[in-house]
Order: C-alpha cells, then sequence, then structure tokens
C-alpha cells in the first residue's frame, strides 16, 4: 500500500494541540487554523494531493502522523460526541479537505461534520457503519443522493483494529474487468438505489455515470438493485469482481485513508468487538468539489434537499 509523510520534517506537532473543536455549529475557526497547518505538509504530501486532484491515484494512506493526543476509551453505545482533550486528528482532517475541497456532512449521519466510527454494542451485525462482526457492504458514501455525493472520503484512524483492514476497488480495475454487456448495462438506469427505509423511497439510475468525459460510480452493494432479472444479474457480475479485486489497506493508528469516492468503492472486513474500551475507532468526514459553504450539513433523504447551511 502506498502511504507517505503527511508533514514536513520540521513540523512542530505542539501546534496540533491548539486546533479548536470541530463539534461546534461554525466551524471558520477550525478552518483559518487548518490554513495554517496545512502550510506545513511536505512536498511529498502535496504532490499526493495533486495526484488525486487529477485522478491518476484513487486513494492514499498517510501514516505516522504526528498526532500525540490521550484518546478516551471507545465507547459501547451511539452517543452524539465524544469529549476528547485536544482536536488534533480532527485538525488533520480539516487540513488535509482544504486540498481537495470543502468539508460537508450528512444531516442523517451526524449533526457534526467529522463523525464517529466504532462498533457498537447490538449492532454487530447491522449494515451500518457501527457494525463489527459483519463486513460493510461495499459503497460509495452518499451513493443514493439526488444531488450531492462526497468527491472524497477521509477516514482517519486514532484506534487501530489489527483485525479489520479497508477493502479499496478502483473503478477503472472493475472497468478492465467486466464484460462488455456488463460495462454498457450498468450505464443504464436500471437500478433502484434505495434513499430511506422509512418511508421508503429509491432512485432508479444508473450506477456507472459519465460526468464531463469522465467515468464516475455510485453504488452500494446492500442498498442497490436491479430493476429486472438481467439487471440483477449484472449486478451479481459486478459483485463478484468487486471481491476478486479488492486492495486491502490494514488501518494503523493515526493513519489518514483518502478515497477519491467517484473512481473507488470502500468497505471494511468483519471483526469481532471487545467492548472493552479498546475497539476500532474512525474519524469519518466527507470533501466535495462542489461550491458550498464549508460546513454545510445536507439533509439525505429529504425530497427537496435541505442545505442548511451552519457556518
Ligand atoms: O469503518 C470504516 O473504515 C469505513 C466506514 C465507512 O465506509 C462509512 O462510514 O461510510
Ligand atoms: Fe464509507
Amino acid at each position: 500500500m502506498n502511504s507517505s509523510r503527511l508533514f514536513e520534517g520540521s513540523f512542530d506537532n505542539k501546534l496540533l494541540q491548539e486546533a479548536p473543536s470541530p463539534y461546534v455549529r461554525d466551524i471558520a475557526e477550525l478552518l483559518q487554523y487548518a490554513e495554517r497547518i496545512r502550510k506545513c505538509f511536505s512536498c511529498e504530501a502535496n504532490s499526493v494531493f495533486r495526484e488525486l486532484d487529477r485522478g491518476a491515484i484513487t486513494y492514499w494512506q498517510f501514516t505516522d502522523l504526528p498526532v500525540s493526543e490521550n484518546v478516551p476509551p471507545t465507547p459501547r453505545d451511539y452517543t452524539s460526541h465524544i469529549e476528547k482533550q485536544t482536536y488534533q486528528s480532527e485538525a488533520v482532517i480539516a487540513a488535509a479537505s482544504l486540498e481537495l475541497g470543502t468539508l460537508f456532512g450528512y444531516r442523517e449521519t451526524s449533526n457534526h461534520i467529522i463523525y464517529d466510527i466504532y462498533p457498537v454494542c447490538g449492532y454487530e451485525e447491522s449494515s451500518s457503519f457501527v457494525s463489527s462482526k459483519k463486513r460493510l457492504a461495499f459503497h460509495t458514501d452518499g451513493s443514493a443522493h439526488p444531488l450531492i455525493s462526497p468527491d472524497y472520503v477521509m477516514l482517519y484512524c486514532i484506534r487501530n483494529e489489527p483485525r479489520a483492514v479497508n477493502l479499496l476497488v478502483n473503478l477503472s480495475d472493475l472497468v478492465g474487468h467486466l464484460s462488455a454487456s456488463a460495462f454498457a448495462a450498468l450505464k443504464t438506469a436500471s437500478f433502484r438505489h434505495l434513499i430511506s427505509q422509512n418511508p421508503l423511497r429509491h432512485h432508479v439510475k444508473p450506477i456507472f455515470t459519465e460526468v464531463e468525459g469522465e467515468l464516475t460510480v455510485t453504488y452500494d452493494e446492500e442498498n442497490v438493485i436491479g430493476i429486472d432479472h438481467e439487471s440483477q444479474q449484472v449486478l451479481e457480475e459486478l459483485n463478484g469482481l468487486m471481491y476478486k479485486l479488492a486492495q486491502e489497506v490494514p488501518n494503523r493508528t493515526d493513519s489518514l485513508l483518502i478515497v477519491n469516492n467517484k473512481q473507488a468503492l470502500h468497505s471494511r472486513t468483519g471483526f469481532t468487538p471487545r467492548f472493552d474500551g479498546r475497539d476500532r475507532w474512525v474519524k469519518g468526514a466527507f470533501v466535495t468539489k462542489s461550491e458550498i459553504p464549508p460546513g454545510t450539513l445536507v439533509g439525505l433523504s429529504s425530497e427537496m434537499v435541505h442545505c442548511a447551511t451552519i457556518c
């Protein structure tokens, strides 16, 4: 797996201790601070961001990030926000986001721009990101949203779980292995993408779409079905290929995985949680290249798509 240092050698990590909280209504202060942090990125890191931006690479993991904070025990229940003494990992996410676009979120995921991913007791077999024993399905985030899906997904691991890895599949690899008929079918509006369970709502649309001459993917293995037998068979071919082509990215404490959400699909393997405070914990965030106010929280399941600015 690719990895590289995010900060230049002379970076003083005391700077990260001053990070303002991202768990507030107005993230302007955080973003101002992130502008300072971003200036300390290494040349190597800047070229990674450029390569991500021009699509030459579709994901990258920065490792050994110079974060030195006391991470509280991983909770067992889903609480809206867990106090930490400092916001160093969040500061790294915010600074990296500025290289790629604008931070935004979905109201259904969190009330904040950065959300917490850890195994929740009672949800071990669920399909959501709080699952553990069950593998998280291959997906692109926000895949059913009628207007906005992230260009990039950021996953900062603050507590490692050696038995869980992320799985990544490049769209170009998929296309290279699909039959010509399946490739053509995936570009047709023959797939029902679930938007919400309650009320039951879905969008019928393609899985592969050309956007400004570039092929992009929006898919969720568990929430998309074919509208007929033929399109369902196409999905079976697609799903089988994803398993074959997936590359493993082990999570390491203090690593930041950035995924191009239009050019790659991701998932996470299953693992057995301990619920002893030492379970895996990842901070997630979404970035868009669209011109929206930073910190916008978008309603995922609303018909008219409420874009409520919180800053
Ligand atoms: O747990 C992970 O590593 C991935 C979580 C994820 O993909 C999500 O929350 O959408
Ligand atoms: Fe995801």
